[in-house]
Parts: structure tokens; C-alpha cells; sequence
């Protein structure tokens, strides 16, 4: 079943030089496709809906805080089950936690640092493309 999922690599991945290397993995996917990839730093009105669920918990002033700190790479990602798959390729959201070959498993530490953003459900996907891309409807 194709799919089309939102990806976001966090501004501690673009501050590290990790872009390439996250793409590619993303890239070497079989029949996965990424058809969109922009640079760009994202304002707070834009991460409040994206992050809207978060709004009473503790980590949210300072999840605010990091993902307005620099650039984000934002990405749609297209392919069989890449909903799913994308969440299984970024890990869970402790990088410790995560088993190495995992994107937080390979390069993470920190919760909040933790690298990438991937939609977790079709409704998530749904919302988050068109928060990021009003424009591709
Ligand atoms: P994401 O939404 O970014 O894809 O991550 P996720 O589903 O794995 O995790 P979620 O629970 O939705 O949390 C969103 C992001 O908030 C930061 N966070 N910090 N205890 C903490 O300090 C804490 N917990 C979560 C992380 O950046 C997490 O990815
Ligand atoms: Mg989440």
C-alpha cells in the first residue's frame, strides 16, 4: 500500500552535518520516494499545530525552543507502508532506547535532540502534509 508520510530532520541533524546521511538512508529504500525536500527554519505559529498534543506537557517550552533554533530539512516521503516504515527507521523517541542501525539509535542521546520528525499514523500524515505543504493540497 503506497503511501505518503511527513518527515522533518531536526535542527540538531542539519547543526551536525547529518542531512546526507539521513537522506540516504531514506533514499536506499526499495520503491520509497522523496517528492519534496526543502530547508527551512520553522516558525512557532506552524510548530504549535504540529505539536499541538504536546501543549500541557513539560517538554514543551523547550521542545519549542529547539525546533525554532535553526534550519529543519522538511520532506515528503512516498512508498509502499512508509508510514509505518519511516517510524521504524527513525526509532523510538529516546535515542537510548533505540536499537543501533536506527537513525536515534545510531546518532542520538538527548530526547529532545533526537534528530527526525516521521507522521505516526495516516490521520497524523494527512494533517501534518498539509500544515507543511498547504500548497500541494
Ligand atoms: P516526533 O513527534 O517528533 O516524531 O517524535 P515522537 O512521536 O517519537 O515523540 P513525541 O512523544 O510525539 O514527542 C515529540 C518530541 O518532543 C520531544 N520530547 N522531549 N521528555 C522529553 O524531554 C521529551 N519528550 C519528547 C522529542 O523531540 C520528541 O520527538
Ligand atoms: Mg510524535
Amino acid at each position: 500500500m503506497s503511501q505518503r508520510t511527513l518527515v522533518l530532520l531536526k535542527p540538531d541533524a542539519v547543526r551536525r552535518g547529518l542531512i546526507g546521511e539521513i537522506v540516504g538512508r531514506i533514499e536506499s529504500k526499495a520503491g520509497w520516494a522523496i517528492t519534496a525536500l526543502e530547508l527551512r527554519t520553522l516558525g512557532r505559529p506552524l510548530l504549535e499545530q504540529h505539536y499541538g498534543e504536546h501543549a500541557d506537557k513539560p517538554f514543551y517550552p523547550p521542545l519549542m525552543e529547539f525546533m525554532t533554533s535553526g534550519p529543519s530539512v522538511v520532506m515528503v516521503v512516498e512508498g509502499e507502508r512508509v508510514i509505518e516504515g519511516m517510524r521504524a527507521l527513525a526509532g523510538p523517541t529516546d535515542p537510548i532506547a533505540a536499537a543501533p542501525g536506527s537513525i536515534r539509535g545510531d546518532f542520538g542521546t538527548i530526547v529532545r535532540e533526537n534528530l527526525v520528525h516521521a507522521s505516526d499514523s495516516e490521520e497524523s500524515a494527512e494533517r501534518e502534509l498539509k500544515l507543511f505543504f498547504p500548497e500541494a493540497v
